[in-house]
């Protein structure tokens, strides 16, 4: 297994839109594995391929306090929601940023698993938040892109900022 190098904002490969997972071959099912130890070394609740540079339909996440329920989504639709709800988020790819973003309160949810089969997950709560943060990821959206282009603007170049020293010292 290893650890992947996950992108961050304002890096234009994030804006990329991931085609839809055609089958789960032995390399994609090596991906997947790669993807749950990224998050879970980088101790995030979820992480979508787009964030690690590969550009098709496939989640991972893991909302449980234990860190004890790996789930994996591939070609996710959200086929149902309900109501609307506030609260702060964060982002892997946006590291040290913390904002409240608005989101549908409960969500239905269809996608394959990491074996193909097909279910479906009902969701609220971490979960639900989860969910729609990292299906927009896959259509090359960000937590930033909601807010206002001011305060997109400072985190962008705060993050640059990082990202120049960050090279600088490597150099
Ligand atoms: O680890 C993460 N925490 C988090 C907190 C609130 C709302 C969304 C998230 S997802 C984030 C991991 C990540 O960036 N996934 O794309
Ligand atoms: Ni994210």
């Amino acid at each position: 297994m290893s650890i992947l190098t996950i992108l961050e904002f304002p890096d234009d490969r994030l804006r990329k839109i991931a085609t839809c997972v055609e089958v789960i071959d032995a390399a994609r099912s090596t991906l997947i594995d790669d993807m749950f130890e990224t998050m879970y070394e980088s101790n995030g609740i979820g992480l979508a391929a787009t964030q690690i540079d590969f550009h098709e339909q496939i989640i991972v996440m893991d909302v449980s306090e234990d860190k004890d329920a790996p789930f994996c989504f591939v070609n996710p639709e959200i086929i149902e929601q309900e109501g609307v709800d506030v609260s702060e988020e964060g982002c892997l790819s946006v590291p040290g940023f913390f904002e409240k973003v608005e989101r549908a309160k409960k969500v239905v949810v269809s996608a394959l698993n990491r074996d193909g089969e097909a279910f479906e997950c009902s969701a609220e709560g971490m979960l639900a938040i989860c969910i729609q943060h990292e299906m927009d990821h896959l259509n090359g959206k960000l937590f930033v892109d909601y807010l206002s282009p001011l305060k997109r603007q400072r985190i962008k170049k705060k993050l640059e900022k990082i990202h120049k020293t960050y090279r600088s010292r490597n150099n």
